[in-house]
């Protein structure tokens, strides 16, 4: 029987329903996909955060009501060190919001752009460090799918921290999707073939040759010949600048067309190009 002083479930009793009007609005801090993110701070605790909000309108007119909700599920849950925590969400009459951890350092790709290129040291730090949160994820049975440059921050000690899981797909079987930008997919994604958790250890791949050399390997004019460049996995590794043979040779078993030929995640981690120049704690300062 219900009455007026039943007592809510202690769940419903924990979980803060937050609003807007808790939360002090800052400077913008991007524009994503599907919405604006803002410096925010909760007024009572004055803990800072990212606020993302998304037009409601945006999400019914591609029909993602089901994507954000089951998003909304997995990301809350995720708790990795290397993974950028969902704190809450809120909606209002035309927004919904999302509460993310805020990442001080900013995006990766800038540093990355300001600098042309990496040292090994920094390379192999953030490499181990989308690894182990890849280990995670891929343990969750989340596939992230759209790891690149963009999608990586960096919190105020230089930790990495992967930003966004608008895309990523929970599931135990091969899938049958396409999406992304070019450059960073496997060949068997760009064929549109099934493909499962060893699609990431490609973009590894991708992404360790653009952090040491400043662009990625199968570059082109058109999109045409970057699709020519993947399929026939068309390597080759500049001279300048100078890069360990140890660096090549895990480039080398990323970007192997046999998936399940790919170096695995923990090989990646005792990789001695990894263990020789990894930073353990995963942070990184000048
Ligand atoms: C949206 C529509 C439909 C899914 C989604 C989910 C999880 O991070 C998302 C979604 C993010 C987005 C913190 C900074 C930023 C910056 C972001 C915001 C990153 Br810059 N300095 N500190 N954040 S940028 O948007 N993340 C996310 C766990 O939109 N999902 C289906």
């Amino acid at each position: 029987m219900t009455s007026k002083f039943q007592r809510k479930k202690p769940q419903q009793q924990q979980k803060k329903q937050w609003s807007l009007q808790d939360f002090e609005i800052g400077k913008p801090l991007g524009k994503g996909k599907f919405g604006r993110v803002y410096l925010a701070r909760e007024s009572k605790s004055k803990y800072i955060v990212a606020l993302k909000m998304i037009f409601k309108e945006q999400i019914e007119k591609y029909r993602l009501h089901n994507q954000l909700r089951r998003e909304m599920e997995i990301q809350t849950s995720l708790r990795h060190p290397n993974v950028l925590r969902l704190y809450g969400w809120f909606h209002d009459d035309d927004r919904i919001y999302l509460i993310l951890e805020y990442a001080h350092g900013g995006e990766l790709y800038r540093l990355l752009r300001k600098t042309g290129h990496l040292t090994e040291k920094h390379a192999a730090t953030y490499i181990a460090s989308i690894a182990q949160a890849l280990v995670y994820c891929h343990e969750k049975d989340v596939i992230h799918r759209d790891i690149k440059p963009e999608n990586l921050l960096l919190d105020h000690e230089g930790r990495l921290k992967i930003a966004d899981f608008g895309w990523s797909v929970q599931s135990r079987s091969k899938r049958h999707t396409m999406c992304g930008t070019l450059d960073y997919l496997a060949p068997e994604m760009v064929e549109n073939k099934a493909h499962d958790y060893a699609v990431d250890n490609w973009t590894l791949g991708v992404l360790c040759y653009e952090f040491l050399y400043g662009v990625p390997p199968f570059e082109a004019e058109s999109q045409k010949d970057t699709f020519r460049r993947i399929m026939k996995v068309d390597l080759s590794f500049p001279s300048t600048p100078c890069i360990s043979t140890e660096a090549k040779n895990l480039i080398s078993r990323l970007l192997v067309k046999d998936s399940s030929k790919r170096l695995s995640l923990h090989k990646i981690m005792e990789h001695p190009w990894i263990i020789k120049n990894a930073n353990p704690t995963g942070t990184c300062s000048e």
